[in-house]
């Protein structure tokens, strides 16, 4: 059989944006590897994207528009044509809009594709209609925010530079599932001699890996860090030159809040012997390069902002930010290296318009008036399973009242709930432009192979959209390779030295924003800010997390899966075979304390709702925690339930992010009785 070898890009929501070459033989890819020229990649994929084929050609793969024919939530669906489902859509628009007005339609996507052109499609089009804004804020909000109030717009170091580090710490990230190939570096720097601790809930698949790892009471990093500056400054570990020439407030910081955190109180609060403490700022104050990797997971907690921003202080004291192999690597903002307002076009906004928090979709289906949401469009997103408070979520999916479009791969569980399911391509099917956020590649990847069944990437549905709603602007007809063009031909000072030719080509390249370790800080002062003059809080401190006053006794870390990428992969029978069942991992001493053992059936509840898993004890899991890996679909899950259902609309301190681990639970014998759906 005649195949061919063709370059794309991982389109998911991973650091990585790994770039692959797929093998095509007959119109159908065949098989997927990891590019050995992309320079982040080198050749190797995650297990998730190993056979992404099979994702590609999945025999469950949407293949044409279906029109519900069932109760909301059945799944029960006729197929229909593209021309009749795109007039009912504008048909049922036109009609609310003129009931209700345009705000009473709200868009929600998030990045099921990390494409800039297809996970952007839609801006245009709603702010056109003048639709509610969705503040999209699941993920990370709170961590950039909490960063950017110490470092400003100061770039991450190369990805790369931590192979220079004597001691790495991987700060609440559990990279070995999550962002596979930053791994590279860190083993480099392991063989080089360096040291590397992981300070996080539990023991994951990353802390093999590492030389020590370090339990924290969730949601008390703040405190942590604190009590690693005391030390540091108590153990005259400082680097005052640096302090004196680069670091604005260090003498208030000192004066006002680090002798609040001695190692006796800091143990108190974080559950960190204070003997491990001082282990912990001896062997980062004498480390000649000390770097630093926080991941994403402390900063979903009330005080996730705050907790970022004290860990930021770290590097300062200790002059890391100007070494080599030193710093910090929170992420790259590869994004703002694109003119993206050709793309989003708020200017096409007919007035001003409400804003809706994404973690807060619930209590929009079920409480919002003057308008109500009267129609949800779902795109690239799957928010019965990801978003928090699943118990409200899917109550407002079934409003029989709500119209709602999805537009998806497969038959999630937000698809049932729909009026119109729109198949979509994948990114094999589809031309884009893509960046990471865990290095600094771009990669431009065209279709290759045509689209599976009758579906249509974002970009095609929303001109599609525009055309029936009479939007005659230039954005509603650029195709997307022309769009990609524009951004591309846009300068931006990051780009210069870009290799056009092999962008061109699908190969990947770098940005270069200039981040040899220096004394540049892209903040108002030109310094590390410690003290912070703009914001309420000046200065950082421990602030207790929402849950802390919770009276159920176990804090639930609802962590990523190795074999899935939210809810994402559940398709892939062979992922959901070695992920197994949905469990709950609990100490073996909390679960013979409620007299559990392994294995057995047991329903996780708090006040918001209830849900089943397999009982895991492990040694891995310390007590006073409960652990549930990934984000299931329900049909797979022992009970009606996943693990949304149990965390909580709650925003964080800065930027409206989600607070998914900052929740509590209890955990009793037996599955529920299966509850009436939704
Ligand atoms: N395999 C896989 N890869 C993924 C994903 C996935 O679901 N699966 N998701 C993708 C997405 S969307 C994102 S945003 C990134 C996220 O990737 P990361 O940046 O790694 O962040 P998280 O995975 O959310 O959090 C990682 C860790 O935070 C820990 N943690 C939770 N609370 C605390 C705390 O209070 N203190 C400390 N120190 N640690 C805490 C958890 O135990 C968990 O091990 O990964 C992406 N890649
Ligand atoms: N409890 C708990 N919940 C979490 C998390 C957690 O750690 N714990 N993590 C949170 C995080 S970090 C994030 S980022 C969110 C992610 O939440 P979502 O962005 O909703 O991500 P996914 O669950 O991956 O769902 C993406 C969907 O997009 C579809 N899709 C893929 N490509 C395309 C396309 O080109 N077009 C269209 N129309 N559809 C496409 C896929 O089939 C998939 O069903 O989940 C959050 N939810
Ligand atoms: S590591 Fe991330 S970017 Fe790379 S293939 Fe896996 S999911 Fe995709
Ligand atoms: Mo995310």
């Amino acid at each position: 059989m005649p195949s061919s070898l063709h370059r794309s890009v991982c389109p998911y929501d991973c650091p990585d944006a790994c770039g692959l070459v797929v093998r095509v033989e007959d119109g159908r890819a065949v098989e997927v590897t990891g590019d050995p020229e992309h320079p982040f990649t080198r050749g190797s994929l995650c297990p998730k994207m190993n056979r992404y084929q099979d994702t590609v050609h999945h025999p469950e793969r949407l293949t044409t528009p279906l029109l519900r024919t069932g109760r909301k939530g059945d799944g029960a669906f006729a197929p229909i044509g593209w021309d009749e489902a795109l007039d009912r859509i504008a048909a049922r628009w036109r009609g609310i809009v003129a009931t209700h007005g345009a705000e009473a339609i709200l868009p929600y996507s998030y990045a099921g594709t990390m494409g800039l052109v297809q996970r952007n499609a839609g801006h245009a089009f709603f702010h056109r209609l003048g639709a509610s804004k969705l503040d999209r804020t699941i993920c990370s909000p709170a961590k950039s925010a909490g960063w950017a109030l110490v470092m400003g717009a100061t770039p991450a170091p190369h990805p790369d530079a931590c192979a220079a580090s004597d001691l790495i710490l991987l700060w609440g990230i559990n990279a070995a599932a999550t962002t596979v190939h930053s791994l590279h570096a860190v083993r480099e720097a392991k063989r080089n001699g360096a040291q590397v601790w992981l300070i996080d809930t539990y023991d994951h698949a990353t802390a093999p890996l590492c030389d020590r790892v370090v339990h924290v009471r969730p949601g008390t990093d703040g405190a942590l860090a604190l009590g690693i500056l005391h030390l540091l400054d108590r153990l005259d570990l400082c680097d005052e030159a640096f302090l004196a020439a680069h670091v604005q407030g260090a003498a208030e910081l000192r004066e006002r809040i680090l002798p609040d955190y001695p190692p006796e109180r800091v143990e108190a609060i974080t559950g960190v012997p204070a003997a491990t403490l001082r282990e912990l700022a001896e062997a980062y104050g004498r480390a000649r390069d000390p770097h630093l990797r926080p991941g994403n997971g402390l900063s979903r907690y009330g005080n996730g902002a705050m907790a970022l921003r004290t860990l930021a202080c770290l590097p300062a004291f200790v002059g890391a930010y100007a070494k080599p192999g030193g710093g910090a690597f929170a992420s790259t903002n590869t994004g703002g290296a694109f003119p993206m307002h050709l793309l989003e076009r708020e200017d096409l906004l007919p007035g001003p318009v409400r804003t809706i928090n994404m973690n807060q979709l619930g209590r929009a289906l079920n409480e919002l008036q003057d308008p109500p949401v009267a129609s949800l469009y779902v795109y690239h997103a799957n928010p019965a399973v990801v978003t928090p408070d699943q118990n409200a979520v899917l109550r407002g999916l079934a409003r029989e009242d709500l119209f709602t479009v999805v537009h998806e791969r497969f038959l999630t569980d937000t698809a049932l709930f729909a009026d119109l399911v729109l198949p979509a391509t994948s990114s094999l099917e589809h031309a884009d432009l893509y960046r990471a956020f865990g290095s600094y590649c771009i990669q431009r990847a065209r279709p290759v192979v045509v689209p599976v069944g009758q579906s249509r990437s974002n970009l095609e549905v929303f001109q599609g959209l525009a055309r029936l709603m009479g939007f005659t602007e230039e954005v509603f007809s650029q195709s997307a390779d022309e769009l990609i063009d524009a951004l591309l031909a846009a300068p931006h000072p990051w780009r210069e030295g870009v290799d056009t030719a092999r962008l061109d080509q699908g190969l990947a390249v770098e940005l270069d924003p200039g981040t040899a370790p220096g004394l540049r800080f892209l903040t108002p002062s030109g310094k590390v800010e410690v003290l912070n003059p703009r914001d309420p809080e000046p200065l950082p401190r421990h602030l207790p997390a929402h849950s802390a006053d919770d009276p159920h006794p176990l804090q639930l870390v609802t962590a990523p899966a190795v074999q899935g990428l939210n809810s994402t992969f559940h398709e892939r029978e062979d992922l959901r075979r070695r992920m197994g069942a949905m469990t709950l991992l609990l100490n073996p001493a909390e679960a013979g304390a409620r007299g559990l053992a392994d294995g057995a059936p047991v329903t996780a509840f708090n006040g918001l709702g209830e849900v089943a898993f397999t009982l895991r004890t492990t040694a891995k899991v310390p007590r006073g925690l409960a652990v549930a890996e990934g984000v299931w679909w329900r049909r797979f899950a022992p009970g009606d339930r996943t693990v949304n259902a149990l965390t909580s609309q709650r925003l964080t301190d800065r930027g409206g992010g989600s607070t998914f681990y900052d929740n509590r639970v209890d955990v009793r014998a037996g599955w529920p009785v299966p509850a009436v759906r939704p």
